[in-house]
């Protein structure tokens, strides 16, 4: 398998693993996704929304409200996930292989959204890696350890980037802080999309 550009706390990242037409094609699969099924802003445990408006394709969706984060196999609107585009699977085959991901969230990040720090720990086999895909604006990831107050380090994620959890490293918490609002062309009204690939059962 081809070896990551960088690890951060056991987190392997491949710089620039999407050329910018192998973007430009996935921007147009996920607008298929999101109007098929509408990006919704989902509630945290305190009952405010998120600031990152997602989607999701595939088996299963994330979804979260007051009464917690989970997975559910319909858009809140009830019409079913679309599939996972095939070209996300590819990704997927060509850096974890095994089982395919039976959820791809999709993550909007408007110029000042972020995502605290926290866990993937909603799937039921830890075994399984998280792959991420990032395109449009640059963002600022941070990856600490096992505990919320572990050290962190940080690196910018920018378009084209794909990052996975695994291993030693598939509960490290983790996060983003800030976006670099501009820095990429790739979307017409700026912002960041974030694919994150699940195996859910
Ligand atoms: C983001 N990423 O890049 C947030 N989760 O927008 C995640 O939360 C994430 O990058 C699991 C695995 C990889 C990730
Ligand atoms: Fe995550």
């Amino acid at each position: 398998m081809t070896e990551p550009t960088l690890t951060l706390n056991g987190v392997s990242i491949w710089k620039g693993w999407l050329n910018r037409a192998d973007q430009e094609a996935l921007v147009a699969d996920l607008r298929a996704v999101a109007s098929a099924a509408p990006l919704f802003s989902p509630l945290t445990g305190a009952g405010r929304p998120m600031s990152v408006r997602m989607t999701s394709a595939g088996r299963f969706g994330w979804y979260s409200d007051r009464s917690g984060y989970r997975y559910i196999d319909r858009h809140p609107s009830g019409v079913a996930w679309p599939p996972i585009p095939k070209a996300v699977l590819m990704i997927w085959d060509s850096l974890c292989g095994g089982r395919p991901p039976d959820c791809c969230l999709v993550n909007f990040y408007d110029p000042q959204a972020r995502m605290g720090l926290h866990q993937d720990r909603d799937e039921a086999d830890f075994a399984h890696p998280v792959l991420s895909i990032s395109l449009g604006d640059d963002a600022l990831f941070r990856v600490g350890g096992l505990a919320r107050t572990d050290p962190t380090r940080s690196v910018w994620l920018q378009s084209g980037d794909v990052a996975v959890l695994g291993g030693a490293a598939r509960l490290a918490f983790h996060g983003i802080d800030r976006l670099r609002p501009n820095s990429s062309t790739l979307l017409g009204s700026g912002g960041r999309i974030n694919l994150t690939l699940r195996v859910v059962t």
